[in-house]
């Protein structure tokens, strides 16, 4: 049996990450931590025997130096990496910028997490003269207005995000690539809800930890091969100590208690 395996990873710990504020596509930097987390998850990749022939990731830098610092550890530095808006975290709309904790002090924990974790409802627009509306952003110069958001639900991220899924990595998966993709923790709840076929009430208690390599196996029609040891309900495996994973993976639905 001929099976691809391909590795998601969400960048490590940003600054905004640490000061829990939502950060959508602002572009925050790693903090230290976040190094380390990737750095570890380069390693874990690298004893667990992984090469790749190409990388895909955001415009952001948290998530394009925790690609980096992978490949770095992997002494991969020399693979085309190719960065796509596409990619990019959800667009946090008026919430980009304000304090996770005391957005539920203010709205209530339920009206937060419909925001944070529902489907199909977006938080509310930020304004178009907002220095978050991505039109104010030279690096956005060449995409087109219309595919620019003032907010987006997991729906229309996982939708945005989905031609280059379908364009450009299905077809290197399926010419024998292995492939790398570091991206965020909304964009990679979006690609899983795909790859594992979860369902639009099951995605709102997923949530994705930051620096772990998340391995999937593919069989030839690009279906998930289960993983014994995988986190239910995905289907793919975290690398490193999944006690560890577990704990992070609480740290993230508690940014907002
Ligand atoms: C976080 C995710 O995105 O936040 O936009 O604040 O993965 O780029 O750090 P990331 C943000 P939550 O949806 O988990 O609140």
């Amino acid at each position: 049996l001929f099976s691809h395996k391909i590795v998601l990873v969400r960048h490590g710990e940003s600054e905004w990450n640490d000061l829990n504020i939502f950060t959508g596509w602002a572009d925050a930097a790693l903090n230290e931590k976040g190094v380390k987390e990737a750095k570890q998850g380069g390693q874990y990749l690298k004893e667990a025997g992984f090469t790749f022939d190409v990388a895909y990731t955001s415009v952001l830098k948290r998530a394009i130096k925790t690609l980096w610092l992978v490949l770095e550890e992997m002494d991969l530095m020399y693979i085309p990496i190719i960065n796509t808006w596409r990619l990019n975290e959800r667009h946090y709309g008026g919430l980009q910028g304000l304090n996770k904790q005391e957005t539920v002090d203010k709205h209530g924990k339920d009206q937060v997490l419909i925001w944070r974790r529902s489907y199909d409802i977006p938080p509310p627009e930020c304004d178009e003269s907002s220095e978050y509306y991505p039109g104010n952003d030279p690096r956005y110069a060449n995409v087109d207005k219309a595919d620019l958001p003032f907010t987006e639900s997991l729906k229309i991220t996982g939708e945005r995000f989905m031609p280059v899924w379908e364009n450009e990595i299905v077809p290197d998966i399926k010419a024998g690539k292995k492939i790398l993709i570091a991206a965020h923790g909304n964009t990679l709840r979006a690609l899983v809800k795909h790859l594992d076929g979860i369902s639009e009430d099951e995605i709102c208690g997923l949530n994705i930890p930051t620096g772990v390599p998340l391995v999937y196996e593919l069989d030839d029609d690009l279906n998930v091969i289960p993983n014994e040891n995988a986190i239910a309900p995905l289907r793919g495996l975290y690398l490193g100590n999944l006690e560890d994973v577990r704990a992070r993976i609480e740290g993230v639905a508690n940014q907002t208690k």
